[in-house]
């Protein structure tokens, strides 16, 4: 069980237990305003996304600032302090800057998780202490310096070295997610597959919690949201304990706390019922 948390607000993510939701909206990617406005320095479009998404049903706010000529280092710990004051919610630090996270830890109020390594050992070697002196939880993602492979049992194999390199750090179990990667099914027929059984096989065999960010999965088909919908569903139902995804898009919401209903994850829909309840206009 890994408990994330800023100042008094602590989430947690189980095996088992409700599907957590990490809000993706703060990020520059295929967001013209946003990324001129991060290029400024401007974080009031941070402010504002991190509470629309509190409001929509984020537990977790991902924070990810990465565009041409923005200075990761200097603006990435402003904004992941911006958010979390914002929406009081912990915050799901997202870089491929490895000195941008270092430096947005040193700044975190509480229990940040830090989004990601991979199984490449510089990644390894520069983060993991740095999340070990920070008590953080990590994304660890399935994909080395080789790549990322299309094998499920070799993305196994990456999540188990990246658990075990962790815990050698003194990182216990519970502070480590892994990322199966949600890879295109235009491109393989057999990428959905692959991704389910890789996240099966870290549940039931490593007993560490997952994550996703599902949207790849329908890249270049149509209607992509009802196949990111579908393939949420799956997840949760092989063992998926969070996912990236946007929360103001309601049938996502509804699809995740569906989902975990009828896995049992949800007892007597509680939380499925909760969310009915602040939506008036629910159809
Ligand atoms: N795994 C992990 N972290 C991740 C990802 C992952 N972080 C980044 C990403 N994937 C998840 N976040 C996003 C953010 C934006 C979009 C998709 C995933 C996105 N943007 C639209 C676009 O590109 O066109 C713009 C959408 C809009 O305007 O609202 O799709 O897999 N660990």
């Amino acid at each position: 069980m890994a408990v994330v948390s800023v100042k008094d607000k602590q989430v947690t993510i189980e095996i088992g237990k409700p599907t957590v939701i990490i809000g993706e909206r703060i990020n520059p990617t295929g967001k013209p305003k946003l990324t001129a406005e991060l290029q400024k320095g401007h974080l009031d479009l941070v402010e504002e996304e991190a509470m629309i998404q509190r409001d929509a049903g984020a537990d977790i706010i991902d924070v990810n600032v990465g565009a041409p000529g923005v200075n990761e280092i200097d603006l990435l710990p402003k904004a992941v302090l911006r958010a979390l004051e914002a929406a009081q919610l912990p915050i799901c630090i997202d870089s491929s800057n490895r000195d941008a996270l270092v430096a947005a830890l040193q700044v975190y109020p509480g229990v940040a998780l830090v989004n990601s390594v991979n199984g490449e050992e510089e990644s390894l070697k520069k983060l993991l202490p740095a999340i070990k002196k920070h008590n953080a939880v990590v994304i660890g993602l399935t994909m080395d310096d080789v790549g990322i492979p299309t094998d499920p049992d070799k993305r196994f194999e990456i999540a188990k070295k990246i658990v075990e390199r962790a815990q050698e750090e003194g990182i216990p179990k519970e502070n480590i997610l892994i990322d199966c990667l949600a890879m295109a099914v235009s491109a393989d027929p057999n990428a959905g597959i692959a991704c389910l059984k890789a996240i099966g096989r870290v549940t039931e065999e490593l007993g560490v919690g997952t994550t996703l960010g599902a949207s790849n999965v329908s890249f270049g088909m149509p209607n992509r949201s009802i196949i990111n919908k579908a393939f949420l569903s799956m997840a949760i139902m092989v063992g998926l304990t969070s996912a990236i995804v946007d929360p103001t898009k309601e049938e996502v919401v509804r699809t995740i706390l569906a989902s975990d209903f009828l896995m049992s994850r949800d007892p007597y829909g509680a939380r499925y019922l909760k969310n009915y309840r602040q939506q008036p206009k629910y159809s």
